[in-house]
């Protein structure tokens, strides 16, 4: 690469520094083998980003614009993001418009902080192996919906994917910790999930009661050890957002990849890259038109119902066949196939309710499918399912993820022109009715670089709002101090708010976010101190504590209050099998205890009126210093108790 990394950094000529885009895209490009985008490398230079200083010198006078998007000292962000984490398989939040870093949620990754991984209580969430370790310590988070009422955030619920394993894990919004991991069945590559918006029958069931997942890797059903290409099938799941256990999946042609869902609870989609069931990407890219399948949620219910299921490998999971074969009849179809061009990206809804917007990817546009033309095929009523797309505009190259704001418009963000551009729907709908004069494209903005995942405030709901969206971008080079081969990540702040888009931050991310929502901060509403009462094992009077022998099998209770431990010691004899369950009699707003022991690795930390407890063979005689690591005092450095293991 052509990056100059000892060049001064207050010394650079161009702050918009597009000449990083070209080699990026010819990497990336080169790589897939595509020929598609490359005249993106031949296209003059963009103009600097808006709001970005022109040139040198300039800079100066836009600070004070600038600072407009700041939150000063003591002051409070107007929005949450909730963003997943990537391969670090945790979720993060952050404020916005700042950018502050609030917290990480561990969900499916160990974190030594929190004891997430260590303790028992945070095992029986992410499941164990038969000797007690969790069985799997890794995870790929990639995108972050919550639960519904109405079609607006209920602030109930926060659900995120993990593509590495295929599970679904639930992040309870009180507390922001994850309560609850399931593994979907016959499932690789569960890439996107989303909330149902309502009941596609009840209408009194205004809420979400249901999450959709795709599956995007085919797999050999039942995957036995027989790799027979023809057999590779994906599944598209529902689970109940209440228990958290599997409802149905439905069987498909093809696979799926993101997921949206209709505010009227009637629809699931998917948008599909890979109709062509191919296994090597040249063959996964050979197909014209893919396909944006929809599922039509009451029919497979119904189907459920009725019994016409099947069952794969050994899961009691019903499944119903929503292959096109069987599905060619639109008056019974459980799916509905949408052919759209090429290796498409994202699908995701507006805020009406009215229409999807499908990336191309390959192709440099997007799809507008209608909601109400695909209920009508469905109906019978729309021969053509094609005849649901009612527009399609040239955006630019690489469309991936597209958000919404309140006024129409559509924000995509091109990967490999490394732009967000903002788009009108209803004058792409004009033009692809034959209006000459109807112009889509509204507005162009560089972004720093190769975007993602965009999203808008409330962006996913009726209340979207058209003040921000954020380009979650996937490098970052130049923008921020190098750290060495890892880079930081951008999430770029935009205010969109007037007619033309306009940078107004760098945010810089740690690896790797794939897709956030915006949440007005009045929608969360959170605890901050615990209930005793709501752990079984809680220690509920310092009285109570000790050590509780049964056999080999030992208890140790303790309780935590500012600085001490309620036991200074407690014996144990080499090879018990011990737990320790420690609550924490603090009522104070943050103030946190942890516990580590040294040398049997257990770390894990207790919040106001909070209990843990961790279990391990006390297998190393000696004295060990258990201190409290989460500072909470003056006496902090003292807080301690001494474990004594008898040989
Ligand atoms: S998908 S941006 Cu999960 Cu686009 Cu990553
Ligand atoms: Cu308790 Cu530090
Ligand atoms: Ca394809």
């Amino acid at each position: 690469m052509a990056q100059d990394d000892n060049k001064p950094l207050d010394n650079l000529p161009d702050p918009g520094r597009r000449k990083f885009l070209n080699t990026a895209a010819l990497v990336g490009l080169s790589g897939a083998g595509l020929s598609v985008g490359l005249s993106a490398c031949n296209k003059k230079e963009s103009a600097p980003a808006a709001g970005a200083p022109s040139a040198q010198g300039e800079v100066k006078g836009e600070v004070g614009e600038f600072g407009k998007y700041e939150v000063p000292p003591g002051q409070l962000d107007d929005y949450y993001s909730f963003s997943s984490g990537g391969h670090s398989g945790e979720v993060r939040i952050y404020g916005i418009p700042s950018g502050r870093e609030l917290k990480r949620i561990p969900v499916f990754n160990m974190d030594a902080l929190v004891g997430w991984g260590i303790t028992n209580e945070s095992k029986a969430i992410l499941g164990t192996k038969p000797n007690g370790t969790p069985k799997y310590t890794t995870g790929d988070t990639h995108h972050v919906h919550q639960s519904y009422v109405d079609g607006v955030y209920d602030g109930k619920y926060m659900f995120v994917n993990d593509k590495l394993h295929s599970r679904l894990a639930r992040v309870r919004m009180d507390t922001m910790e994850c309560d609850k991991i399931l593994e979907l069945p016959n499932v690789q590559g569960f890439h996107g999930t989303f909330t149902d918006k309502r009941d596609p029958v009840d209408s009194k069931i205004n809420y979400t009661t249901r999450v959709f997942c795709g599956g995007e890797f085919a797999i050999p059903l039942p995957n036995a050890g027989t790799d027979d290409a023809s057999k590779y099938r994906s599944l598209f799941s529902c689970v109940n957002s209440d228990t958290m256990e599997m409802m149905w999946q439905v069987l498909i042609d093809g696979n799926c990849d993101l997921v949206a869902t209709s505010y009227d609870g009637k629809l699931a989609a998917t948008n599909q890259y890979n109709t062509e069931m191919g296994v090597h990407y040249e063959d996964m890219m050979a197909a014209e038109m893919d396909a944006c399948l929809f599922f039509n949620v009451a029919r497979i219910e119904e189907a459920v119902k009725a019994g016409k299921v099947t069952t794969i490998a050994g899961s009691k999971v019903p499944v119903v066949d929503g292959t096109r074969a069987s599905n060619k009849d639109p008056k019974t179809a459980l799916t509905c196939t949408v052919p759209i061009p090429k290796n498409p990206h994202g699908v995701n809804i507006s805020p009406d309710g009215k229409y999807y917007a499908c990336s191309g990817k390959l192709s440099p546009t997007a799809s507008v499918i209608e909601h109400d033309l695909v209920l009508k095929w469905f109906d019978g009523e729309l021969a053509n399912p094609r005849d649901a797309v009612v527009a399609e505009p040239e955006i630019g190259l690489g469309p991936l993820h597209t958000g919404f704001d309140n006024k129409g418009n559509a924000y995509t963000t091109l990967f490999l022109d490394s732009q967000i551009v903002k788009w009108n729907v209803a004058e792409a709908i004009k033009a692809y009715k034959g209006d000459k004069n109807a112009k889509a494209v509204v507005d162009r903005i560089d972004v720093h670089y190769q975007p993602g995942h965009g999203f808008t405030s409330m962006g996913e709901t009726k209340d979207s709002d058209g003040k921000y969206f954020i380009s979650d971008n996937k490098f970052s080079k130049d923008r921020f101090l190098p750290v060495g081969p890892l880079h930081a990540e951008t999430a770029q702040l935009i205010d969109i708010s007037g007619d033309k888009m306009k940078l107004v931050a760098d945010h810089s991310v740690y690896s790797e976010p794939h897709d956030s929502i915006i949440v007005r901060r009045d929608i969360i509403k959170t605890r901050q101190i615990y209930n005793m009462d709501e752990f079984p094992l809680a220690v509920k009077d310092p009285k109570e504590s000790g050590v509780f022998r049964n056999g080999k099998k030992v208890t140790v209770k303790l309780t935590s209050q500012a600085p001490t431990y309620s036991l200074r010691e407690f014996k144990l004899k080499k090879g018990d099998e011990v737990t320790i369950i420690l609550t924490n009699h603090d009522k104070v707003e943050d103030l946190t205890h942890g516990f580590g022991i040294p040398k049997y690795d257990i770390q894990f930390i207790v919040n106001p009126q909070e209990t843990k407890s961790v279990t391990f063979i006390a297998d190393k005689p000696g004295v060990y210093w258990c201190y409290c690591t989460n500072f909470c005092h003056a006496l902090h450095l003292e807080m301690r108790t001494r474990m004594i293991v008898e040989a």
